[in-house]
């Protein structure tokens, strides 16, 4: 029987990361382009803005509480990723539009978050050799199917924490005035700050965040939620009081700080928050965190220890930092870039010149069986987003700023819907020709029509 798929798909039956060979299935969904980033470990290139960032972050969660640690390898099993983190099957993160797979049970992680359960055995089983240590930081790579704009990059750099009290062994609920009085203990050790924080507290959901009441009293649970708190809200004045100095030493003046905290939701913490940074004229989300299930701790050999987790984009706070404009630039190799900064020092980003952008918009009729939306099973494929910008990732890669979805559209007749996307052409690096932009934009048309079947307008 003929084969419908493109002769590369059938040739290459593995894909090998890191030395690693990897079987393919019709899960596999990752480029080239993506694995060409992994192994860069630009968190570990000491002169890098993304390693001084780490540095900064890490001498706010030190030893002897915290270890600091990284892991290299971004090859994950679904299970580490998405099943003990207590992803729902339907889950949208689960999807092949939002994951890159490299085969059914196999993905590029999308998160730290999916080494938290071998960090939590990691404590259980240095008790007797390191019991100062009850808390991590881990840095690593992460990768994603996503949009495109100046604070969203398909591979991007998080630093997952965690800090862990004991309880009593047995029946720990009823211990719970104890351990409550314990964290606030702690809570007395981090300095607070006069930074106004709005919405310090947003109201909680109970029906996304409930409380875990088979485990924890609501005393408790406060008391982790405003260690976690001022944990974070500390390491972002730290950042920013950085920033502020780098700046006036430059002349130049900063906003100041305003952050938020909002109410979120992960299948592995409750209750759950974001922090938001208001930056450039908007918010800027740049950490997740809350209060670990305890079903995840009993099952990480932990069960007798309550705690906090975070997870935060490290491009992000790095762009504050430095006041870095556009996420592309990490990946950067260009001098004018990387000259500029140097272990230890922080420093404010000057801009080389900005060379015009060149925006193409392209609209399409999507197929007729196709819906918009997330994942959904069974029947036509359905258009994704994400689908898009992965094309245009693959051919216009760093070339691309941003890609918006600028109209859309349903003929009231026949029920078809269009689309328009404008997609947004500029070199970091030097001035894109018209020619050049035309040429990526047809090869861009052209493979939408060829992938996702779509009708040209
Ligand atoms: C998570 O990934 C959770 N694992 C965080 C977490 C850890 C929650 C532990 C609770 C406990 P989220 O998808 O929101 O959450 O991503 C975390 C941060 O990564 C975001 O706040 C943002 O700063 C950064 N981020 C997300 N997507 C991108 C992207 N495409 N490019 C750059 N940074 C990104
Ligand atoms: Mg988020």
């Amino acid at each position: 029987i003929p084969s419908t798929a493109s002769p590369q798909k059938t040739q290459q039956s593995t894909l090998k990361i890191e030395n690693e060979a990897y079987k393919t299935d019709e899960w596999t969904n990752t480029p080239d382009t993506i694995l060409s980033h992994v192994g860069r470990r630009l968190y570990l290139d000491e002169n890098h803005p993304l390693a001084i960032t780490r540095k900064l972050i890490e001498s706010q969660f030190a030893g002897p509480e915290f270890g600091n640690y990284s892991e290299k390898n971004p090859v994950v099993s679904t299970k580490n990723n998405f099943d003990v983190l207590g992803f729902p099957e339907d889950h949208p993160g689960r999807s092949r539009t939002d994951t890159y797979y490299v085969n059914d049970k196999t993905v590029l992680r999308t998160h730290t978050s999916a080494h938290q359960r071998a960090y939590f055995q990691q404590i259980a089983r240095n008790e007797q050799t390191r019991p100062d240590e009850v808390g991590y930081t881990i840095i690593a790579d992460v990768y994603r199917r996503d949009a495109i704009d100046r604070s969203h990059y398909p591979v991007f750099h998080q630093m997952e924490g965690a800090m862990l009290w004991k309880r009593p062994d047995n029946n720990p609920l009823s211990a719970s005035k104890e351990t409550a009085a314990k964290i606030m203990t702690d809570l007395q050790k981090i300095p607070s700050h006069d930074v106004v924080v709005e919405d310090p507290n947003p109201t909680i959901h109970d029906q996304r965040n409930p409380l875990q009441d088979k485990h924890h009293s609501a005393e408790e649970v406060e008391a982790v939620a405003a260690h976690l708190k001022r944990s974070l809200e500390r390491m972002v004045i730290k950042i920013f009081t950085e920033a502020s100095k780098a700046a006036s030493n430059g002349g130049a003046e900063v906003e100041p700080l305003k952050v938020r905290w909002i109410e979120a939701y992960f299948p592995f913490t409750s209750p759950s928050w974001e922090l938001e940074v208001f930056w450039q004229g908007d918010w800027l989300e740049i950490l997740g965190c809350g209060v670990i299930k305890q079903d995840l701790l009993i099952n990480s050999d932990v069960p007798n220890r309550i705690g906090w987790a975070f997870g935060l984009g490290l491009e992000r706070i790095a762009m504050l930092l430095f006041n870095i404009p556009d996420i592309r630039l990490f990946w950067s190799r260009d001098e004018r870039f990387l000259s500029q900064f140097r272990a230890g020092e922080i420093t404010r980003f000057e801009p080389f010149s900005k060379h015009p952008a060149c925006y193409k918009d392209v609209a399409f009729w999507l197929p007729p069986a196709a819906v918009t939306g997330g994942s959904a099973a069974g029947g036509a494929v359905p258009f994704h987003e994400n689908d898009v910008m992965e094309i245009v990732r693959g051919i216009g890669g760093d070339l691309v700023e941003d890609v918006t979805l600028i109209d859309e559209f349903t003929h009231p007749k026949t029920a078809r819907k269009s689309v328009c996307y404008r997609i947004n052409y500029r070199s970091l690096e030097r001035t894109l020709t018209n020619e050049e932009s035309n040429e990526l934009n047809l090869k861009v048309r052209e493979k939408l029509v060829e992938e996702l079947g779509v009708e040209l307008r």
